[in-house]
Order: C-alpha cells, then structure tokens, then sequence
C-alpha cells in the first residue's frame, strides 16, 4: 500500500475526466474513480488497514485527489453543455416563436390621417407652424384686436418668459404665416396641437388637436366651400348621411357657418346624442373676413376665399362612439386596444 504512486494515479485519473467526449464517458470516469466501488473510494476504505505512520499521509493525498476530481467532473459537465448549445444542438428550430407585442395607431392618428386624405385629394397641401406664438398670429392678424369682446371665445394660456406670447388656442396663425410668404392660390389644411385653459370634462381638454382649412383664390365662393365640406361629411360619416349648413359668428370669417350632420344615432328624430335636435355640429367655416387680407398683403379686390375649423377629438368621439375625451390620453391599454 506504501508503494502507490500517487502523482501517477492523480495523471491518469484527470485524463479520464479532461479527454470524455460527451456525458456519458464522463459518468463512466466518475463511477470508475470517486463512486461507490470507485478507485479512490476503494483506496479510501483500505486506509484503516495501513500502518498508523502512513494513514495521514494516504486519507489526506486521497481525499484531495477526490475533490479535485469532482470538481474538475463539474467543470467538464460545464463545457460539454456549452459545447451543445454552441453547435445548436438542443436548439428546436421547429418550435413556434414567440409572438412579438405590436404596436397600433392611436385613434386620433387614425382619424387625423382620414381627414388629411380627404383633402389632400381635393388638392390642399399640408402646413404645419409653432404652438408658441405670438400675440399677433394667434389673435390680431386673425381679426380679433385685444379688448375685443371674441377674445373671451378663448381661454388662452400665456407664458411667463418671455412674458406675452401664447400657446396657440387653434392652429389658424400657421394660416396666416403661409400666406404672408405664398402668393395665392393658397389651399392648405393645417393639423396640429392646440392649447386651451379649459378644465378638463367628457368633452374638454387643454390639449388637442385641430384641423383647420384655406383656400384662397380669384372666384373662390361659398358654394365652394359647401361641396368641399360635404364631400368631407359623407367620405367621414357615410355617404347617406345629411348635412346643413348653419348660419354662425366667427371673427377672422363673414359670413359664418357651421356644419351639422344628421344625427346618425336617431336617424333625426331626436335623442341625448343630438341634445333633441336631430342635427350633429361637426365643424366651423365661413368666408375668409377681407380684413385678414390687408395683414397678408393680398388685394380684398382681386381674391376670395373659404376657411374651416374642427375639433379631431371630437371628430374621432363621433366616428368611434367614444363618450369622454380624456380616454384619449389616459394610455390605458384596454381602451386603445379597441382600435
Ligand atoms: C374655424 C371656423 C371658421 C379659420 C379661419 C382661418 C384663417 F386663418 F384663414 F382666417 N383659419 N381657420 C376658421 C374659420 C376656423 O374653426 C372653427
């Protein structure tokens, strides 16, 4: 028992672990080695039987030898699974993907880009301008001088620094900036975020969103404006649907009107939708007031033209049945979902 080579046993018991090709080999080193009839377990039991001067030495090399093993199965075991998923061998290719969470239009992109369509294929351009303005565009420009009594048609927020500009109560200063640099014809639609201090209710929000319309051109008429808006109606709300002209008060237009629909929840007869009336308002418009012409440079003797406003929450509210604008931007899944 003396006479055992230890160093020579440690060699050949660590190649069998380091060389085993896969997990079987492997096992088999262990059972051969540090299971229960393995070499070194044997070695172990025979230690009671060695002179009491050589036990130390014998249980000490050994049971060192042994851990050493085990750990270096370990590591073994480590690289051989490595190994596997290294060369995709336990990667299914047959089994299905994940599905990938996708994303949708929120409703009022949806509606903004029908009504964009819409009127891109009667010809209007797109223009887009600041939501900070100045006092100027947002009101003077546009017909409605300070202490005018229109003012208060408009809870404006105003900043502090610099102080006197405003957060555009509606998007008609971009009107007005397009045509101080573009002779006409001018025909742009304007979409974009409007300021308002409203408080918040089923139907208010100080934030939302705005298409307005400009055409201005020699011979542009109310007739005009008419077929385009209902066109606009029956593309949005179905081509049955009736529409009204209403006669109304704007300050920047003259004459003024705003656009009804027949209401399509009670076909007319009159219900909480419609407040009674049959009629659904669904926009503002009216004649260009030729006053505006002389802040833009433009002859009121040579050109006409028609101009529109609406709400595209109230807009998308209508087309969708939605019953309270908050919905829009309260992010909650369960409803943005539904589109
Ligand atoms: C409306 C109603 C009526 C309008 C007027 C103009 C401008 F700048 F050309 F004069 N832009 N938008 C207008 C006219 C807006 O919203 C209810």
């Amino acid at each position: 028992m003396s006479s055992i080579d230890y160093e020579a046993l440690a060699a050949e018991a660590r190649q069998m672990f380091e060389s085993a090709a896969d997990e079987h080999e492997l096992e088999s080193a262990r059972v051969a080695w540090i299971g229960r009839k393995g070499r070194i377990t044997l070695l172990l039991r025979q230690i009671p039987d060695l002179p009491a001067d050589e036990r130390p030495i014998a249980g000490g090399t050994l049971n060192a030898l042994k851990g050493e093993l085990a750990a270096c199965l370990e590591e073994r075991l480590r690289n051989l699974s490595a190994d596997e998923s290294e060369t995709g061998a336990d990667f299914d290719i047959t089994h299905p993907g994940r599905t990938p969470f996708i994303g949708r239009l929120h409703p009022l992109t949806t509606t903004l880009n029908e009504i964009i369509d819409v009127f891109r294929e009667m010809g209007f351009d797109v223009a887009e301008g600041p939501e900070v303005e100045s006092e100027y565009y947002n009101f003077e420009a546009l017909n409605i001088p300070e202490h005018h009594p229109a003012r208060g048609m408009w809870d404006t927020f105003w900043t502090e620094s610099p102080p006197g500009m405003v957060l555009r109560t509606h998007t008609s200063p971009v009107q007005i900036r397009t045509m101080e640099h573009q002779e006409p014809p001018v025909r742009i639609i304007v979409p974009g975020r409007c300021y308002r201090s409203d408080t918040p209710d089923s139907t208010h929000s100080p934030v939302f969103h705005q298409v307005e319309g400009l055409y201005v051109d020699e011979g542009v008429s109310m007739a005009m404006l008419r077929g385009a808006l209902d066109t606009f109606a029956h593309r949005l709300f179905g081509e049955e649907v009736p529409t009204r002209f209403r006669p109304s008060y704007f300050p920047f237009t003259e004459p003024s009107a705003e656009l009804d629909i027949g209401c399509f929840q009670c076909s007319g007869k009159g219900c909480r939708l419609c407040k009674g009336t049959g009629w659904i308002e669904i926009l503002g418009a009216g004649m260009v007031n030729p006053d505006l012409y002389g802040f833009v440079g433009y002859d009121p003797e040579k050109v006409t033209g028609y101009a529109f406003g609406m709400g595209v929450e109230r807009i998308a509210m209508l087309r969708y049945g939605i019953d309270d604008i908050r919905l829009f931007y309260e992010n909650d899944l369960r409803f943005l979902e539904q589109f």
